[in-house]
């Protein structure tokens, strides 16, 4: 895997870890896939390494008009998903819930999974040749790239599949809008060092 470009350049990551970045004991970690599923799962670090894997480079992109272009490496949630067994996918939705800390809570966000799996949603162990760093969501991160930030949880503990579509307690605290789709207009790229114009909503594909 290459690495990211400008990389020292980005802004912290601990300033977008709302719940505290956790203390995991890889032993017995677990992602628990709950839900509106025909069988909950509860994964392993190495049941999901043994998955099929996929290396990417894509842009996330932050609410706060920033964006880098990273590679990452992982698995598609929609092996996952064939896992556990969803009956509709696309009138359904899916709750990331981190694994938190006692002093600030969890952190919560809810996507359209039906649009999950369109973008090629990824669950993420490793950026730039390594295991995602624990400030950077280890052990895992669901990934959208048509979605901002917010809408990625970092330090994943559950996948729930739900009817409900709600704002998580965080993002209602912060005024974020629920839907989170990338809007269409000039964000800072980190890794290029200069703005970039999204013309369209959704995943940056072209820069
Ligand atoms: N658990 C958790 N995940 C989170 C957040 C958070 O506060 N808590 N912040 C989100 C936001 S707003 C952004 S921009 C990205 C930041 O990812 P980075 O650490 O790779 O920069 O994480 C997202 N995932
Ligand atoms: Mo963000």
């Amino acid at each position: 895997m290459e690495q990211t470009a400008n990389f020292d350049k980005k802004p912290t990551s601990l300033r977008y870890y709302q719940d505290g970045v956790p203390c995991v004991d890889l032993a017995h970690w677990r992602l628990s896939i709950n839900g509106l599923v025909r069988n909950e799962l509860h994964l392993s670090y190495e049941d999901i390494l043994a998955l099929p894997q996929t290396e990417e480079s894509r842009r996330m992109v932050c609410v706060c008009n920033w964006s880098i272009r990273r590679p990452w490496k992982g698995v598609l949630l929609a092996d996952v998903i064939r896992l556990v067994g969803v009956e509709q996918p696309e009138a359904l939705y899916l709750r990331q819930i981190s694994i938190g800390t006692p002093e600030k809570g969890v952190y919560e966000a809810t996507i359209p999974l039906g649009q999950a799996l369109d973008h090629s949603a990824l669950l993420i162990h490793s950026v730039d040749n390594g295991p995602l760093p624990p400030e950077q969501g280890f052990p895992l991160r669901l990934f959208d790239f048509a979605l901002y930030g917010y809408k990625n949880v970092k330090g994943l503990q559950t996948l729930e599949i739900t009817d409900r579509y709600e704002l998580g307690e965080w993002e209602e605290r912060a005024g974020y809008s629920l839907d989170g789709t990338i809007r269409p207009k000039k964000y800072w790229m980190v890794d290029l060092a200069k703005f970039g114009v999204a013309r369209r909503p959704g995943e940056i594909k072209d820069l």
